[in-house]
């Protein structure tokens, strides 16, 4: 995520040097500024963004850290404009936050996402409600996604009216003592007045904390637009960009909320559902200027990655009992992570990095496929003491998952190497060995 913006202010960072004269800083605005516009910011955001950093670097004398701190200050103003950052709760629960937006922006989804974000990462009770009565299996749709995070669905499917719903939804999260509540609402094809009434209706009984508008990143502008009419109409608290692993240009992000005087709060890069990233200005900020996001890292792990587990499992490694099963589970979960791609531009100075990794597939991996037909083919003995592994073992194994024995041999290699290395960074040095193999990657073979 933000790697095209995140380049277009590293290369304008490069050209300024410690002492310099303004010919070098005209030259960096405006490299600055025709990336900007590239990536699809809008042109008076840009403006205002390349007047205020020139202003600010000149009133402290043209250098690099002058530039930076300029550059650094104008980024935050912009994307820091009134209202609530991140995930508010209200005084007294529930939370209850209404989402809307335009068909097929990615409300269901998104709705999977944030609840999961909220229950998992803050531990928080969920409560997600069905009130899209309009669409035929939307409701189905939104029971799958509850079941594959495991919050719990209000949904009453003899009701063809989203207002009781909402009403019953409610007066339920208030006996059980719900956080948030969530509520999933039909799309709107464009803004017509029939829905935009059914929407009220549904505001009025829900009486929201805060609703968030949901918008497609990759309508660009068009998003900016329905946001504002929005807005205007039914008022919106937030702002929550969707399909940004596909929009290639990304500059969406970085105008709206000045645009539309409201804040941008989370970001969905992708469809599985910890595919979601919360948006703090000053956290994103260091991220454009190509320093990281060592918080969101933590963060992102976190959300997919359970706690308990991940004590028993760092037991295991320091024992070296790390079993097939285990290696598995981590396969799976580094799956769920999302892209290779979106987690190294959080790593400080791998943003450069991430590019180069793009088409690194965690799911569709030939080799995860490979591994994963190994282990199916293994006894749970096997796959909990990998020494039993002889052989006459090995050739069962793998005629039972159609591989050769030298694939197998390889794979079992693999794993020996994974579990040593990660015996490795589960001690106190971990983190400068990570470092170091890191570094010793980006020069090396790319994966592939
Ligand atoms: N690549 C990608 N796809 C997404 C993302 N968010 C949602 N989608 C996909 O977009 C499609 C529409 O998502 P939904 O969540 O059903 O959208 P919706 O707004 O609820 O749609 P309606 O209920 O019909 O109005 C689905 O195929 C999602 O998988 C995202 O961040 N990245
Ligand atoms: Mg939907």
């Amino acid at each position: 995520m933000f790697e095209a913006l995140t380049e277009s202010f590293t290369s304008a960072i490069r050209k300024i040097r410690f002492h310099d004269d303004e010919k070098a800083l005209t030259k960096a605005l405006g490299e600055l500024k025709k990336a900007l516009l590239k990536a699809d910011v809008h042109h008076k955001v840009v403006k205002d963004l390349i007047d205020s950093v020139e202003i600010k670097t000149k009133m402290a004398a043209i250098g690099k850290d002058q530039f930076l701190d300029a550059l650094r200050s104008s980024l935050y103003e912009l994307l820091n404009v009134k209202g609530n950052a991140g995930f508010v709760y209200a005084p007294v629960s529930p939370t209850v936050i209404l989402m809307t937006g335009l068909q097929g922006s990615g409300k269901t989804t998104t709705t999977g996402k944030l609840a999961n974000f909220l229950k998992v990462r803050q531990k928080k009770r969920v409560l997600v409600v069905a009130a899209d009565l309009q669409r035929l299996a939307a409701v189905e749709q939104l029971r799958q996604v509850c079941a594959s995070i495991e919050v719990e669905l209000y949904a009453d499917e003899t009701s063809k009216n989203p207002v009781d719903v909402v009403k019953g939804a409610i007066e339920y999260a208030k006996k059980v003592l719900v956080d948030v509540v969530l509520i999933d609402t039909a799309g709107r094809l464009a803004i017509d007045d029939e829905l935009m009434d059914e929407l009220a209706e549904v505001r009025t009984a829900a009486k929201p904390h805060e609703i968030f508008y949901v918008a497609d990143s990759m309508s660009g502008q068009d998003a900016v637009r329905t946001a504002e009419s929005f807005n205007e109409k039914i008022g919106i608290d937030g702002v929550i960009l969707t399909k940004y692993d596909g929009d290639s240009k990304g500059g969406v992000a970085l105008g709206i909320a000045s645009q539309i005087q409201v804040p941008l709060r989370f970001i969905g890069a992708g469809e599985k559902m910890g595919d979601i990233e919360i948006f703090l200005p000053d956290r994103i900020v260091n991220r454009l200027m190509g320093l990281g996001d060592i918080e969101g890292l933590a963060e992102r792990t976190s959300s997919i990655v359970d706690e308990k587990k991940a004590k028993e499992l760092n037991r295991k490694i320091k024992k070296g009992e790390f079993n097939f099963n285990d290696f598995l589970e981590q396969m799976e979960s580094l799956k769920k992570m999302g892209s290779m791609k979106s987690i190294m531009g959080m790593i400080p100075g791998m943003s450069g990095m991430a590019s180069a990794l793009k088409d690194f597939d965690m799911e569709n991996s030939g080799e995860l496929k490979k591994i994963k037909a190994l282990v199916s083919s293994m006894t749970m003995k096997e796959r909990e003491d990998p020494e039993l592994l002889n052989n006459a073992r090995k050739a069962r194994i793998a005629k039972g998952c159609g591989l050769t024995v030298v694939d197998v041999n390889r794979i079992l290699k693999q794993f020996k190497n994974a579990s040593k290395m990660a015996k490795r960074f589960s001690g106190k040095k971990g983190m400068q060995d990570l470092q170091n193999m890191m570094g010793q990657m980006q020069g090396g073979a790319r994966p592939r």
